[in-house]
């Protein structure tokens, strides 16, 4: 065995290179997902076979274990050895940052030093990613030598919580799959799986003191059919359930120990608690008795703040702590309707006792008191942001859900936050807009969506930021029945999440997508060898209406370099497009992309209006709200529609409780008939088409249109009106607050408007 320099000495062997792999090289650096922050090629490679010597620092076991068995899956085998002896050694630079690590692989041998047991496990995932993707497939290969190209890669994360979340209350997935779901964040050097383990459809972890909660509460007697927002509601009759047992948990855990992730439960409260008060239902408010839920949604029955209630919840979190040995833990606090409390004597008695504002204050002792319960057992808590209203528990983390300004409110109060909007992390909503991507809950989050979060909102100052741990991808289930669809939605947009908390948020957005792009493609690979069902968008189109003086141009893009892009117009002869398509009447577009010759991913079509304020301008008396412009105020006179069936794309835009008046400018006297546009009509998600709309064009013509879309999802609208005008004005007041026994009840409802085309 040649003895091993260490890695400072070899320093003078590599070459500064850019980011550019050079594929004429026999061994190639593959793509590296996250991107480490500092990388040298180096001239050559090292070859591993069988017999190689290991030396692995006591304290770095578990990179040391994960290495050995990894390389079993290549037949190689490897040789315990001291530190001279070694061709592998993993050993400790307490010079570097957490975390962080130092690999060097040149034709001598491999050394990885790192300061901490993560460090450690975290050079061996990236030298995992330089090996043959084959390697990852459940038989592995029979190798006689691996070819490890010569590098030097400095590598430290950017925060120190990288997380993914995984709701199993909606829907149930086996301990295999929790555990596989572990190892892949792991592998993208991802340290916290956030297990949201109680809902109200089902509660899933086994209590010994309370048989009952695995018994009845991990079982519905049925379930939603199709999406929420479907009239009317149909189930499909059939029992659904099940739990993890302690002995699971435990396997489960002691499986997180070795892949250097922390498993933090999260146990909901005093909302989302269905499933556990039908089965003990002196724990809720109400009178009488409920199911385990069998649809989705926020329902009114949660805790009662009463005796039996913290007994209770302190025997199960007992039970919880003994099972996982996270510093946190997890207690909810989201979305608890405070209707119950409202009319529950003993919950007024206790304000009026405790001198409480009201039943935000309510919630706020409710948790305080669990916090104290926790932190007596040496354990912290994490509740969604709702934890700030009434005040929040001294020690507590806040994880920011509703948009970032949960984030920022507790970082200025000194707390600790993890970042997870639904503007940016939320990968149950849909990542593209093709009209064939499988359900989902609704919202629009494409993966450069969230490539481009920062989790430190630009207005923290920099002694605030440091209160901002990281960020984390969530994954709620009601829409994902099975293991596929999870990995559906969660792949590719983890690897962004990955990318962003490890290697840091992009400064230069549209340059390092590109890159980080450019490495997914190649990525690919070794997520087939792996069989994850990742989703590939890779090969999509986007169009975008350019304006230019008076003449409507149609832009054609595809994310990743290399390809072309071949197009019909109103079925006329394909061409390759080389440019801007000039657009005077109403078209038909056609347009696929070619891959070294080859049609790939879907045909993307599309259909423009060519209407009378397509070549005008267009002002609004509100701003969209935030999460719902993305195609900006021109995409109200673009020529294209929405989708049909949801609202989160480029083409609708979405308001908040606003009335919004709209005018367009046709730049001259324009003769017009009709006003015709589309409004979505999701109640489920608290969006209504306004009850009626007016259009004015400023000299007294004035028309109007009452709108009743009954079960409808989308309204469709035709207002005639007889004018020549140079501006029309279209006022569209908001529909109201949300009526009582409907989800949403007594907020402000959403008004979300499509194209408006001008005859
Ligand atoms: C809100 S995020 C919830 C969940 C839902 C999710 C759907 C949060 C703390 N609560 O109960 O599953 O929206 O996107």
């Amino acid at each position: 065995m040649r003895r091993i320099l260490p890695y400072i000495f070899l320093l003078g062997l590599f070459v500064q290179c850019d980011s550019k792999i050079d594929i004429a090289e026999a061994v190639t650096i593959g793509p590296l997902i996250p991107k480490p922050q500092e990388l040298q090629k180096g001239e050559g490679h090292y070859t591993l076979e069988t017999g190689a010597g290991l030396f692995v620092e006591t304290e770095f076991d578990v990179a040391g274990t994960f290495l050995t068995n990894y390389l079993k899956k290549a037949s190689i085998s490897m040789k315990t050895t001291s530190w001279e002896n070694g061709d592998i050694v993993i050993t400790r630079d307490s010079t570097l940052e957490d975390e962080g690590y130092v690999l060097t692989v040149s034709e001598g041998g491999i050394v990885i030093n790192a300061k901490d047991a993560s460090g450690a496990f975290y050079g061996v995932q990236t030298l995992r990613q330089l090996m043959p993707v084959d390697m990852e497939s459940s038989e592995g290969i029979q190798a006689s030598s691996i070819y490890i190209p010569s590098v030097l890669i400095k590598d430290h994360p950017t925060f120190s919580y990288r997380g993914m979340h995984l709701d199993v209350g909606r829907h149930f997935f086996p301990k295999e799959f929790i555990k596989e779901y572990i190892a892949n964040l792991s592998m993208l050097k991802m340290n916290y799986f956030h297990w949201h383990l109680t809902e109200d459809q089902g509660w899933r972890i086994e209590i010994k003191k309370y048989p009952r909660l695995t018994s009845h509460s991990a079982y519905r007697d049925e379930t939603l059919i199709g999406h929420y927002s479907d009239t009317p509601h149909k189930f499909d009759g059939t029992k659904y359930g099940g739990f993890y047992s302690q002995e699971d948990i435990k396997e489960i855990v002691a499986f997180a120990t070795q892949h250097n992730v922390t498993i933090i439960p999260e146990i909901e409260m005093p909302g989302h608690a269905q499933a556990a008060i039908s089965a003990y239902p002196e724990l809720g408010c109400a009178p009488y008795q409920v199911p385990v839920a069998t649809k989705w949604g926020v329902f009114e029955n949660i805790y009662c703040p009463n005796q039996k209630t913290f007994g209770f919840l302190k025997d199960v979190l007992t039970e919880v702590i003994e099972l996982f040995p996270s510093e946190y833990i997890h207690i909810g606090g989201d979305e608890a309707p405070k209707a119950q409390w409202k009319t529950c004597g003993h919950c007024q008695n206790l304000i009026q006792r405790l001198d409480l504002k009201d039943e935000h204050g309510l919630q706020s002792y409710f948790i305080k008191e669990i916090e104290t319960f926790l932190n007596s057992k040496g354990k912290n808590i994490i509740g969604w942001d709702e934890i700030l209203e009434g005040g929040l528990a001294p020690n507590a983390t806040v994880m920011s859900w509703r948009g970032v300004q949960g984030g920022i409110d507790a970082a200025q109060q000194k707390h600790n936050v993890i970042m997870t909007p639904n503007s940016h992390a939320y990968f149950d909503y849909y990542q593209a807009d093709n009209v064939d991507e499988p359900l989902a809950i609704g919202g629009f989050l494409p993966l450069k969506k969230v490539y481009s979060f920062n989790p430190i909102p630009k207005i923290l100052n920099a002694s605030e930021a440091t209160y901002i741990l990281g960020a984390q991808g969530n994954v709620w289930t009601e829409y994902m029945k099975d293991e596929d669809k999870v990995e559906y939605m969660v792949f590719p947009r983890i690897l962004a999440m990955s990318e962003i908390t490890w290697t840091g948020p992009s400064e230069n957005i549209d340059a390092d997508y590109a890159d980080f792009l450019a490495r997914v493609e190649p990525f690919h690979q070794r997520l087939d060898a792996l069989d994850i069902n990742y989703a590939n968008h890779l090969y999509g189109i986007d169009g975008t209406i350019v304006k230019d003086n008076n003449t409507v141009l149609y832009e054609l893009n595809t994310p990743t370099a290399g390809k072309e892009i071949w197009y019909t117009i109103n079925n006329s002869e394909e061409k390759k497009y080389t440019q801007p398509i000039s657009i005077s009447e109403g078209t038909q577009l056609k347009a696929y992309v070619v891959k070294d010759g080859e049609k790939m991913g879907r045909e993307f079509s599309q259909t423009i209006t060519y209407h009378k304020a397509i070549t005008g301008s267009v002002s609004l008396n509100v701003e969209p709200h935030s999460a719902y412009n993305a195609g900006g105020k021109e995409a109200l006179i673009n020529g294209i529609n929405g989708s049909d069936s949801r609202y989160g794309d480029s083409e609708w835009l979405g308001f908040w409780g606003d009335d919004v008046e709209i005018t367009i400018d046709f730049g001259k006297e324009t003769k017009i008939s009709a006003v015709k546009t589309r409004f979505y009509n999701g109640n489920g998600q608290w969006i209504y088409a306004p009850k009626k709309i007016i259009v004015e064009d400023g000299s007294g013509i004035v028309s109007s249109i009452d709108i009743d879309p009954s079960n409808a999802l989308i309204a469709e609208i035709s207002v005639p009106i007889e004018a020549t005008t140079r501006y029309l004005k279209i006022r569209v007041p908001n529909y109201g607050t949300i009526p009582k026994g409907l989800q949403g009840a007594g907020n402000k409802a959403w008004t979300f408007i499509d194209e408006i085309s001008i005859e």
